[in-house]
């Protein structure tokens, strides 16, 4: 290689760091991104969110989309293939938290502990296009928060967002407790009168089973058919909603119950 190959080389180099770190921070200014970037150090504040505890993903409008397109990856990663194909999701993308990130490190970098997937447009598989920086991956959740997505969005057309927390009232509330979902949310609406207004529609719970697999996506989707709030026992909540604040405040809700 001679010595203008080489120049030339060092310089596309440069030109592409200089290019990620402005992405990074373009995409970092974004007011859902920054909403988001607060909602999981609200979580880790609240205690819900020990070491990698947790994960959230935000179905971004096309607004968003608009605003951060021209900071995506020129190179996105390679498509990933999901366990089964999400036509209803197609084209859609996302913000979520990455596989083992802390939600105390979020707000110290964003690039690197979330990111943005998007789904090709069959929903058959995703790939990164903006974020992970460092070699992440989105969460290992991924199955249960995008088929949780589908479910909501065809009880309620303005879902965007699915949060997953560990918080401490609620997962020790599933060992003491029936796990018969009326019963449950009978409790909790007796525990605190303002639960009732917050979940009309209670909270369903799953019995214990390992997580990150696709069989406890399938079932807690079914189960956000009919209610915006699910307990997996042992382990923590899902919950979801039309905004950051409205999936937040739901856990709150329950969890101080
Ligand atoms: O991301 O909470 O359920 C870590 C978890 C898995
Ligand atoms: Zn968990």
């Amino acid at each position: 290689m001679g010595f203008f190959d080489s120049a030339q080389e060092v310089l596309d180099k440069g030109v592409s760091a200089a290019k990620g770190a402005v992405s990074g921070v373009a995409v970092e200014q974004q007011s859902f991104v920054k909403q988001f970037v607060r909602m999981c150090d609200d979580g880790w504040r609240q205690g819900w969110h020990e070491r990698n505890g947790g994960n959230a993903s935000y179905r971004m409008a096309p607004e968003d989309v608009q605003s951060c397109k021209g900071f995506f990856y020129d190179t996105p990663s390679s498509w990933v293939a999901l366990p089964s194909p999400l036509l209803n999701l197609a084209g859609e993308k996302f913000l979520v938290t990455a596989a083992g990130s802390h939600m105390r490190n979020v707000s110290l970098d964003p690039a690197a502990n979330i990111g943005i997937v998007e789904l090709d447009d069959t929903g058959s598989s995703w790939r990164i296009v903006w974020g992970f920086k460092g070699g992440g991956v989105p969460t290992s959740e991924l199955p249960s928060h995008l088929m949780g997505h589908i479910s909501r969005l065809a009880a309620d057309a303005e879902n965007r967002v699915v949060m997953h927390s560990h918080p401490t009232n609620l997962i020790a509330m599933t060992c003491v407790h029936e796990l018969d979902s009326r019963e449950f949310t009978r409790t909790l609406w007796r525990m605190n009168n303002e639960c009732i207004m917050v979940l009309p529609d209670g909270v369903n719970v799953l019995p214990w089973q390992l997580c990150g697999t696709s069989d406890i996506g399938v079932e807690t989707a079914r189960e956000f058919k009919t209610a915006r709030v699910v307990v997996w026992a042992h382990h923590g909540v899902y919950a979801c909603g039309a905004s950051l604040d409205d999936a937040f405040g739901l856990i709150e809700s329950a969890e101080k119950a």
